[in-house]
C-alpha cells in the first residue's frame, strides 16, 4: 500500500531543506541497503538523516525502531535487544558500541533516482515499533501497522482540513507518534511542506510563521504555555491557520491566554502511542477549553466503571476510556500477556485514562487510572522504570516515584529515596545517564523510610506527607 501519497512539498529540518523527490531518492537508497532485515533501529536525532532512514524503512517494508538519541546505555540496550534490530541507521559520525548492531551511515549512501513507490508490504505489516513506558518494568515495543498510520493520518487530515496548501511547523522529537507519525509522515502523506524547527521553541515557531508561511502548528502543552508567556512570540502566530495541542492536558488558562494573544482557539486532540490520535476538536467547529473533542471518523469510544460495567455519557460520570478503531496497534512486541491485558474480553482497548463523555459526544480527560504513569513535558514516563534505575545505584535502599504538579511541564518526576551517603544531584544525574534525560527526576527527597501498608506495599498517596 502507498503510505506516502504521490506528490508534495519540501522537508526542512533545523535549517536544512530537501525537495521531496530528493528525500525519497535518498530513502530509496536506504531501502536498497536494508531490504529483508527483520527490523532496523534509527538513531532518531531531529535531522534529515532520521527522516531518510525512517522513510527508507517504509519503502523497504522493514519495521523501524526509533532510538531516542539521548537514551542512556540501559534503555538503549533494552530497545535494541528486545526489538531484534539488525542495523542502526544514523549519520556516519554516530558512535555505536561493539556489542550493538552495526551502523549503516545513511549520509554516505548515494541517492537513487525517483523512489516514492512503497514496497509491496501488506497493509497489516509492522511499519514502526515505538518504545513507550508502562507503569512497571522496561518500556514496551508498540507494533504499529502501515494501515493504522494511513487511517490515522487520513482521519486527522479530514478533522483539521489539512491539505497540501498548509505549511506544517513543529520542532518535536522524532521518536514518538506526535513528532514522527503526525509531524513527519503526516506532511509526507498529505503533501504539505514541513518546517521542523530542530527544537520546539516558541521563538522558532514565531520565526517560521513569519518567514516560512507556517499555517499549521503542532505542540505539546509545555510549548503552548511557554508561547503564551511570551506575548510578542505568541502574536507572531496570528497569521496561522490552526494551532494544535496534544500529548498531555492543555491547561485552561493556557488555552485562554493563547487564544487572546494569537486570535486562535487551539485545537486539542487526544491519543496514545497504542491508538494514535482518536479524539479531536475540528478545524470547522467548536473548540472548548478543557475538552479534547469528539471521536475521529472510524473511531468508537465508551466509558467503563472499575467493574467493567457501562458508564453513561452524561458529561459528568467519569469512567475508564475504551477505544475501538482501525488505527489501533497490533500488540506489544514479545509481550502477549501485556497485550491481552490491555484489551477487554469484547475487544476494546483499555486506555487507562479516566474521562467523561457528554451527550453531545465531547470528551474530557480527567485523570489516569494509575498514578504510576507520569506525563512530563508531553513525555510518558513509567514510575517503575525510574524506581528500578534508582535502585541500581549501590547507595539506594528504597525508592518510590510519582508525578507532582509542575507549571511548565504539567507534571514533574519526583522521587522519594531511602539511601546512604548520596546526594540528590548525584541521583538525578545517575538516572539521566542510564535512561533518556527527560526521564530523570527533577526533585529527589531523601527520606528515612517510605510509608507502607500492612502488606508492606508503598502507599504513594501518603508520600506528600513526608
Ligand atoms: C538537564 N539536561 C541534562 C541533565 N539535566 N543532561 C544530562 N544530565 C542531566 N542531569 C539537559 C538535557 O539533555 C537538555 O539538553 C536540556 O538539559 C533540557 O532538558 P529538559 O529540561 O528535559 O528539556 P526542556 O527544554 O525542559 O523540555 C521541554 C520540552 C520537552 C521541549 C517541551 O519536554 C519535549 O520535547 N517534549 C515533547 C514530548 C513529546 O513529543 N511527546 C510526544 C509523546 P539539550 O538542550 O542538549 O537537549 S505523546 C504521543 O506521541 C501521543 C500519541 C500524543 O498524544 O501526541
Ligand atoms: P503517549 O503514549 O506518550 O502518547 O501517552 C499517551 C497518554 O498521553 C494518554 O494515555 C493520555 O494520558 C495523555 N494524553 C495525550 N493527549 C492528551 C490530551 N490532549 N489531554 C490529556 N491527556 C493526553
Amino acid at each position: 500500500m502507498d503510505l506516502l501519497g504521490g506528490t508534495g512539498g519540501p522537508v526542512r529540518i533545523a535549517g536544512r531543506e530537501l525537495p521531496r523527490d530528493e528525500l525519497l531518492g535518498w530513502a530509496a537508497a536506504v531501502a536498497a541497503e536494508i531490504r529483508g532485515a527483520d527490523a532496523v533501529a534509527v538513531h532518531a536525532t531531529a535531522s534529515m538523516e532520521t527522516v531518510a532512514a525512517v522513510v527508507g524503512g517504509l519503502l523497504a517494508g522493514v519495521p523501524v525502531v526509533p532510538l531516542p538519541p539521548d537514551s542512556g546505555p540501559a534503555e538503549r540496550a533494552h530497545i535494541l535487544g528486545d526489538s531484534g534490530a539488525e542495523l542502526i541507521l544514523a549519520g556516519g559520525r554516530t558512535e555505536v558500541s561493539a556489542t550493538e548492531p552495526p551502523l549503516l551511515p545513511v549520509d554516505w549512501l548515494s541517492r537513487h533516482d525517483g523512489g516514492g513507490v512503497d514496497a509491496e508490504a501488506a497493509p497489516d505489516a509492522t511499519a514502526l515499533i515505538l518504545y513507550t513506558s508502562g507503569t512497571t518494568g522496561a518500556p514496551k515495543g508498540v507494533l504499529i501497522s502501515r494501515s493504522a498510520i494511513a487511517a490515522g493520518l487520513d482521519a486527522l487530515a479530514e478533522a483539521w482540513a489539512w491539505t497540501p496548501a498548509d505549511v506544517l511547523v513543529h520542532g518535536l522529537p522524532l521518536f514518538h507518534v506526535h513528532g514522527l507519525v503526525l509531524g513527519v509522515l503526516g506532511p509526507l502523506r498529505v503533501g504539505s511542506p514541513l518546517v521542523h524547527t530542530g527544537r520546539p521553541k516558541p521563538e522558532l515557531y514565531a520565526a517560521a510563521a513569519q518567514d516560512d508561511g507556517g499555517s499549521l502548528f503542532f505542540g505539546v502543552p509545555t510549548v503552548w504555555s511557554r508561547t503564551a508567556a511570551d506575548p510578542s512570540t505568541a502574536e507572531a502566530l496570528r497569521g496561522a491557520r490552526l494551532l494544535v495541542s496534544g500529548s498531555a492536558p492543555l491547561p485552561v488558562p493556557v488555552f485562554e491566554r493563547l487564544s487572546a494573544l494569537t486570535g486562535h482557539r487551539p485545537v486539542e486532540r487526544y491519543g496514545m502511542t497504542e491508538t494514535l490520535i482518536t479524539v479531536s476538536a475540528r478545524a470547522e467547529g467548536d473548540r472548548r477549553p478543557g475538552y479534547v473533542g469528539t471521536p475521529l471518523p472510524g473511531v468508537e469510544t465508551r466509558l467503563a466503571a472499575e467493574d467493567g460495567s457501562p458508564v453513561p455519557p452524561d458529561g459528568e460520570t467519569p469512567g475508564e476510556l475504551h477505544v475501538r478503531a482501525p488505527l489501533l496497534f497490533k500488540g506489544y512486541l514479545n509481550r502477549p500477556e501485556a497485550t491481552a491485558e490491555s484489551f477487554t474480553a469484547d475487544g476494546w482497548f483499555r486506555t487507562g485514562d479516566i474521562a467523561t463523555i457528554g451527550p453531545d459526544g465531547w470528551h474530557r480527560i480527567v485523570g489516569r487510572a494509575s498514578t504510576d504513569l507520569i506525563k512530563s513535558g508531553g513525555y510518558r514516563i513509567g514510575a517503575g522504570e525510574i524506581e528500578n534505575a534508582l535502585l541500581a545505584h549501590p547507595a539506594v535502599r528504597e525508592a518510590a516515584v510519582v508525578g507532582t504538579p509542575h507549571d511548565d511541564l504539567g507534571e514533574q518526576v519526583t522521587a522519594y529515596v531511602v539511601a546512604d551517603g548520596v546526594g540528590e544531584r548525584q541521583l538525578i544525574d545517575f538516572v539521566a545517564e542510564r535512561l533518556s534525560v527527560h526521564k530523570r527526576p527533577r526533585v529527589v527527597h531523601l527520606v528515612g523510610s517510605l510509608p507502607r501498608n500492612a502488606m508492606g506495599k508503598v502507599v504513594k498517596s501518603r508520600l506528600g506527607e513526608l
